[in-house]
């Protein structure tokens, strides 16, 4: 594979000498497998940077330079990306700091991982055997350490320890060539949050932390300032706001809501007076729940939910995977109401019996469409939305009925 280690800098005339030789001379003879070059993005630093690298590229073909004006480590990043996907025919990308905080000799750790057949490897300061520098001021490491959580936690990624790490790879087809990269929350350092949710949640990539340390700065100067850190956290919460979850919260509540107003409109206007009635030979038997018009009433209510949470489930909250031809809407549709209809059976089950234990009130239905919708209904739904509408989550095993 063709691996484009990019890396931003902004006066680093200190670094980067040292560092394309450390990286061209010692570590990429070590990854034997894949073809590496080095990107070095550059905002025409002042302090003579851009020179350096030019100096290294007349006697190493493995490294370029692209040169902008200052706009921000997003923006650098986003720059260096399009161009190492576009002109170098990057296969992969490793974003890596100038500055040796990030250690050089860890490049062919991140580079091993994938090639275990991970999508995205993450250089992780906060798991065994990972550190931020000790040197650090308590703020500092509190802020980094509390950023980082309240990233995993709003964004609801648990299982990654380290949501704002600077050095990692990944890879191109299918998935940073997918990255919204013209429209990220953040010209700065939070690129790389958003960036890292595309790719782990949306693009739902294969993910690995290795464990690096995180060295403390020898030379040169940090760039990061205090906006950042709150811009940091206002990317977390927009990225919250567009996420799948919170969409899907959203469009259950609307579905609720039509649940509950069609449960009381069918009762009131006894539309299912009939239907019931024609089961009251079984009042009093096992089946007396048959008789209930109420959970006749819930049934055909859920049925209500079920269509609007379909067109807004499939135009909204899972846009990037919705369906468009007429045809293969209808056919989905129809799929999604046989994968729906254990919740209609819930429904009908659940409100039909709460009626007949404790009178057939709007108060005993209401409170059993509540009971039934939030415990039984919602973790259905969303289990058989991802195995067989959507088809997010890949079942060993069930292949053949997720085609
Ligand atoms: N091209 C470019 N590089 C930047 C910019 N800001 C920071 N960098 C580089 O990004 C890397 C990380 O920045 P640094 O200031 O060390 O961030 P810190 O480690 O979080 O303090 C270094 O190689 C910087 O030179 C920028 O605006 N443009
Ligand atoms: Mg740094």
């Amino acid at each position: 594979m063709r691996i484009i280690v990019i890396i931003p800098t902004y006066n680093e005339v200190e670094n980067i000498g040292k560092m394309l030789d450390v990286l061209t001379r010692e570590e990429f003879p070590k990854i034997k497998d894949h073809s590496m070059k080095i990107l070095v993005v550059d905002d025409n630093s002042p302090d003579g940077t851009a020179d350096v690298v030019r100096k290294e590229m007349k006697i190493n073909q493995n490294v370029e330079l692209l040169l902008g004006s200052k706009q921000g480590l997003g923006v650098a990043y986003v720059r260096g990306m399009k161009y190492a996907m576009k002109k170098m025919n990057a296969d992969a990308v490793i974003e890596l700091d100038a500055d040796f905080q990030h250690d050089p000799r860890d490049v062919k750790r991140l580079v091993a991982a994938m090639d275990e057949g991970y999508d995205q490897v993450i250089g992780s300061r906060y798991i065994k055997g990972g550190s931020i520098p000790k040197e650090w001021e308590f703020y500092r490491k509190f802020i980094s350490w509390g950023g980082n959580l309240f990233a995993r936690v709003v964004l609801l990624m648990f299982t990654l320890h380290d949501a704002t790490s600077g050095f990692k790879l990944t890879k191109v087809k299918g998935f940073l060539d997918h990255v919204t990269l013209n429209r990220l929350l953040s010209k700065s350092y939070a690129y790389k949050i958003h960036i890292l949710y595309e790719i782990v949640k949306e693009r739902s990539a294969r993910v690995k932390e290795v464990p690096i340390k995180f060295h403390f700065r020898e030379r040169g100067s940090s760039k990061i300032e205090h906006e950042d850190v709150f811009e940091s956290f206002k990317v977390v919460i927009l990225l919250f706001f567009r996420s799948r979850f919170f969409k899907f919260a959203i469009v259950g509540l609307i579905g609720f809501s039509i649940n509950a107003f069609f449960l009381e409109f069918f009762r009131r206007f006894g539309i299912f007076d009939n239907l019931g009635g024609s089961f009251s030979y079984l009042e009093g038997s096992k089946l007396n729940i048959l008789s209930q018009p109420s959970a006749w009433s819930a049934a055909a209510a859920g049925e209500v939910a079920i269509v609007s949470n379909f067109i807004l489930n499939n135009f909204w909250t899972f846009a990037s995977n919705k369906f468009t031809q007429p045809l293969r809407i209808l056919w989905k549709f129809l799929e999604f109401n046989l994968t729906s209809l254990g919740a209609v059976f819930i429904q009908f089950a659940v409100i039909g019996t709460a009626v007949g234990m404790f009178g057939d009130t709007i108060i005993v239905r209401q409170l059993a469409l509540v009971g039934a919708v939030g415990f039984l209904i919602v973790p259905y739904n969303y289990t058989m939305y991802n195995i067989f509408i959507w088809k997010r989550w890949k079942i060993p095993g069930l292949a053949w009925l997720q085609r």
